[in-house]
């Protein structure tokens, strides 16, 4: 990349402002607000209040929130220039951001003023935000984190930019067709996007392609200089983050691709008009839409392109335009810290060492002592085929520099390991980062990263013991733990008001920013007035939930009964398959005889899950879910008492209604394969009890609530070990329980397909005779949980009891105590005080 500026050089402003004042500030009141609002509705979208649309309204509406956050904004760019604080560079390919305008409204405190302002002009706010399409930025669980670290990161005064890339279609919407499902764009922006802002003069040139050559600097030094084949400009869009009532506001820099002006058409047909035309379109697929896979890596040259491509902005824009233009680069490390975000963006450590040696003269040693320092590396898996390669091939043909960096890397580490274990051949080889045909990007992040850590204890534990042994023993002190957090705003306070008001009443609202202080909440649990309190939040929110999905979906939901929710990616490992095994078992109980109908406890399955669109059995899931839902609902021999209701489309916004009515939280993945969970941190702090197995952050929710309050059954991690290494013989669970039996026989009669065996016979015969993740293994066991559920929820004292106690014990789960624990342990970061 090079250092070509499109625009005003620094990205300083063209000319400094005439008087000292750089902003004005809005007015805070019902008044100042109607004003704004009218003009940005006037003079902003060209129409008057009784012509508007809908979406006028939204954007003015948006816009005049926005106001109020720019002003701080400003003054925390202003500062972050001048003060000598460490910024925080969170680079990650995803940021599941969610709707933006209650966010922006709670951040700023503007509830009761947008309330009453809009309430003057007839409008209401519940209708109006229900016009925001949020930004789908992300797949899952890494993406959603990614949002709720910088979130903590502006509340807590801690110098952040997120960099990430501003995908012009987000991850897929999902519908279902006879159940099964189907993939539409996500046209995210299409009815324009009022929090973003670009900053086309601050591009920045990205290379691509090519070779490298070297020559003679006036000192007598070889030296590499790139020489790139094509480019494309990276267009940064500013997003603000907002810090909860504090006057914090961070940036979010997601980077847009863009054709070049006079684009470089070496390696196209150079004259041809309309093959120039058709090139433009080739350099903006890069960020044209976010890979929906989230477990498997492709290796698609596209996905290479996407991460170089925010990567080498990034690097650039925070060396060349944040930093102060004379900033001695020696210093690098006091100023900045890059967080990668899992192995996505770990091409940025042969990014820096090419701008450092190649670009900024540092040599060779130095830059490699600099970078070291710079970087540090989460790890978000355990599967190892979700471990990202890059062929050799492919790595030198799109980045031939930062293919011959990686391998020196490489030769030095191997020379280092060789001398740490003389005699161990093997070693070396294992621990390459550069093997027969592949970059290994999880080992370059490792030998680069001044810290690696795994995202709950187990997961860390098992990264040091199985995924990089050889890595751990070499530097033991390099490895850590932080298990994952979310943030209480959009969680707790914002997604639940029922309960937020309920506990602020309690115990004071400090606890927004504060989530330890929910223990205040304990002595409540044994208070027969709260606990009725606290059932009745429940109830308004399932009722909310069966409203909302009346009106998105037409589906019915009752409203009684133990709302059991499972949401989250659909992957193997996370096993809803069990689960479906469940409620066909429950099904065929009673349309056998074998148990009465009125026995069965009504339940409310809710599930919410995208496939990846490759993923063909995680499809066919999908297909089960909602072919047993199907039958099960209209079934009139259950009475009603079992519902399962599958809303498509899962989204950070349907989260936000879905997790405040449950009462059960689903979380039984095969211990060992769920790094940590978020969801299952989300689902405990609103109340839901959570019948889990030992993994991830489960098991760290369960020493918290304790046992008691927690529903564990399964294998744990070292049974599934010794499980597979002693052979897995599914058909003998089966065998075993005869429960299991009738359930996969009802499965593959075509009970749930007219009578068509065919459909998921792939399925069960998967379960039967293959499958890595063990789920008959766990269904007896399962099942006897599913029971203790049943007799708990019989109990609504003894069971809202624990509802409050998962709430008042989940404390630790805030994600301003995992930024803690990553400044304290990793960044070595300082809050800095905002001056407003
Ligand atoms: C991987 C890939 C690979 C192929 C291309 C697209 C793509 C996109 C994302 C990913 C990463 C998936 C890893 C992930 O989301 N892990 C989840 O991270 C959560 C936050 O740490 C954690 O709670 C979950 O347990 C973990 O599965």
């Amino acid at each position: 990349m090079t250092t070509t500026q499109v625009g005003s050089p620094s990205g300083a402003p063209a000319e400094p402002p005439r008087r000292g004042l750089g902003h004005v500030a809005p007015r805070h009141d019902v008044e100042g607000f109607v004003g704004s609002f009218m003009r940005e509705l006037n003079y902003g979208q060209g129409v008057s209040l009784t012509r508007s649309s809908l979406n006028d309204r939204y954007l003015a509406l948006a816009r005049t929130v926005r106001h109020h956050l720019q002003s701080r904004w400003m003054a925390a760019l202003a500062q972050q220039a001048d003060d000598q604080a460490k910024t925080v560079c969170y680079l990650s390919a995803e940021f599941l951001l969610g709707r933006q305008l209650d966010n922006a409204i709670l951040a700023s405190d503007l509830d009761d003023v947008v309330e009453e302002g809009l309430g003057q002009l007839g409008l209401s706010l519940s209708t109006l935000r229900a016009q925001e399409i949020e930004p789908g930025l992300g797949n899952g669980g890494l993406g959603r984190l990614a949002a709720c670290f910088i979130d903590s990161l502006a509340t807590m005064s801690v110098p952040c930019v997120g960099y990430g890339i501003r995908y012009e279609y987000g991850i897929f919407r999902q519908s279902f067709e006879d159940g099964w499902q189907r993939e539409d764009t996500d046209p995210w922006l299409a009815l324009g996007n009022p929090w973003e802002f670009p900053h086309p003069e601050h591009a920045v040139t990205v290379n691509f392609g090519g070779t490298t050559e070297h020559y003679e600097d006036e000192d007598g030094a070889t030296r590499t200089r790139w020489l790139p084949d094509w480019d494309v400009q990276g267009v940064p869009y500013n997003y603000m983050v907002p810090g909860f009532r504090n006057g914090r506001v961070n940036t979010l820099r997601l980077w847009s691709a863009k054709a070049t002006r006079g684009f470089n058409l070496n390696s196209f047909n150079a004259g041809d008009y309309v093959d120039a035309v058709r090139a433009e379109t080739f350099a903006e697929k890069i960020s044209m839409v976010l890979y929906p896979e989230d477990s498997t890596p492709q290796g698609k040259e596209l996905r290479l392109q996407q991460q170089y491509f925010f990567v080498a902005c990034s690097v650039h824009n925070f060396i060349n335009q944040v930093l102060p233009s004379d900033f001695d680069l020696h210093k690098l490390p006091d100023r900045v810290i890059f967080q990668l975000n899992d192995t996505h963006p770990v091409i940025a450590v042969p990014e820096l060492m090419r701008v450092l040696v190649d670009e900024k003269g540092f040599d060779w040693d130095e830059a490699w002592t600099i970078t070291q320092q710079c970087f540090a590396y989460t790890c978000h898996t355990l599967l190892p085929e979700a471990l990202e390669e890059w062929s050799i091939e492919l790595m030198g043909r799109l980045l031939p520099r930062h293919l011959e960096i990686i391998r020196r890397i490489d030769e030095e580490f191997r020379a280092e390991v060789a001398a740490a274990f003389p005699g161990d051949e093997a070693m070396p080889r294992r621990m390459a980062i550069v093997g027969d045909h592949t970059v290994r990007m999880a080992h370059l992040a490792t030998v680069a990263g001044s810290k690696v850590n795994g995202v709950a204890e187990l997961h860390s534990q098992l990264l040091r013991d199985k995924v990089l042994p050889d890595f751990s023993a070499l530097w033991p002190e390099k490895f850590t733990n932080v298990t994952n957090g979310v943030t209480p705003r959009r969680f707790l306070r914002l997604a639940n008001r029922n309960l937020s008001s309920l506990i602020t009443e309690a115990i004071g609202p400090g606890w927004v920013t504060d989530l330890d202080r929910l223990r205040e909440l304990e002595p409540f649990a044994d208070d027969p007035a709260f606990r009725e309190r606290f059932r009745e939040v429940k109830r308004l929110n399932k009722a909310t939930l069966a409203r909302t999905l009346q009106s998105r979906n037409g589906i019915e939901m009752p409203t009684t009964g133990i709302v059991d929710i499972m949401v989250k990616r659909l992957h193997e490992y996370k096993r809803q398959t069990l689960k479906v095994l469940h409620i066909v078992s429950l099904y065929e109980g009673v349309v056998s005889g074998r148990l009465a109908v009125e026995d069965v406890t009504p339940r409310v399955f809710a599930f919410g899950a995208k496939a990846a669109p490759g993923y063909a059995m995680a499809k066919q899931i999908i297909g089960l879910i909602n072919a047993v839902g199907a039958t099960v609902n209209a079934d009139p021999r259950l009475d009603g008492r079992l519902t399962v209701v599958f809303p498509p489309n899962y989204d950070v916004t349907l989260a936000e209604k879905l997790i405040p009515a449950a009462d059960l939280s689903e979380q039984i993945s095969l211990a060992g394969k769920e790094a940590s969970g978020t969801g299952n941190m989300k689902l405990a702090l609103n109340g839901a009890l959570t019948i889990g197995t030992d993994d991830g952050a489960n098991i760290e929710i369960r020493r918290l609530v304790g046992d008691e309050n927690f529903f564990l059954f399964g294998l744990l991690e070292p049974q599934v070990e010794e499980l597979l290494a002693k052979g897995y013989d599914p058909a003998s669970y089966a065998a075993a329980d005869p429960r299991l039996t009738s359930a996969l026989d009802l499965i593959a009669s075509g009970a749930f397909t007219g009578g068509d065996a065919s459909v998921f016979s792939g399925l069960v015969d998967n379960l039967l005779h293959h499958d890595r993740f063990l789920a008959l293994a766990d269904f007896s066991a399962y099942m006897e949980a599913q029971d203790r559920v049943d007799a708990a929820y019989a109990d609504p004292e003894g069971w809202t009891r624990s509802a409050v106690l998962n709430v008042a014990r989940c404390g630790f789960f805030s994600s301003d105590r995992a930024m803690r624990e990553y400044i304290d342990k990793i960044w070595h970061a300082q809050p800095v005080v905002t001056s407003l």
